[in-house]
């Protein structure tokens, strides 16, 4: 399979792991919006969030859930954002499904969700 994703989750391709469990790989993002930024992947190849069966989607975000509540704790974060572009248009670039976990501070410059609509 020729999935970046894939290889990060075999090792082929080096991360920086913050969880790991059956069915759920966590690490780093290379390009992080903040501090402790971090990606969630089911370790299933689903190319797009729309295209998961339920079941999955519950056992992703029950470790989402779970790796939320340690980054906040773990660098003191103030808020979160939690999401996934679903899709090449709306900014998807590795057709893996995955979700971002981004530590937010009070002032730290960065938007929310509405900025893109706005
Ligand atoms: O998010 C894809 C994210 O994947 C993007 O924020 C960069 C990150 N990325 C890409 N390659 C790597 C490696 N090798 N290690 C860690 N993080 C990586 P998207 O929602 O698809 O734009």
């Amino acid at each position: 399979m020729d999935c970046l994703f894939c290889k990060i989750i075999s090792g082929e391709i080096p991360s920086h792991k913050v969880y790991e469990d059956e069915f759920v790989y966590a690490f780093l993002d290379i390009y992080p919006c903040s501090e402790g930024h971090t990606i969630v992947l089911p370790k299933k190849h689903i190319p797009r969030f729309t295209e998961m069966e339920e079941n999955d989607t519950s056992t992703l975000f029950e470790a989402v859930n779970r790796i939320s509540k340690a980054v906040e704790k773990t660098l003191d974060a103030q808020g979160l954002n939690v999401g996934i572009n679903n899709g090449e248009v709306a900014g998807q670039t590795v057709p893996h499904v995955h979700v971002h976990i981004i530590p937010r501070a009070e002032n730290d410059g960065g938007g929310s969700m509405h900025t893109i609509v706005e």
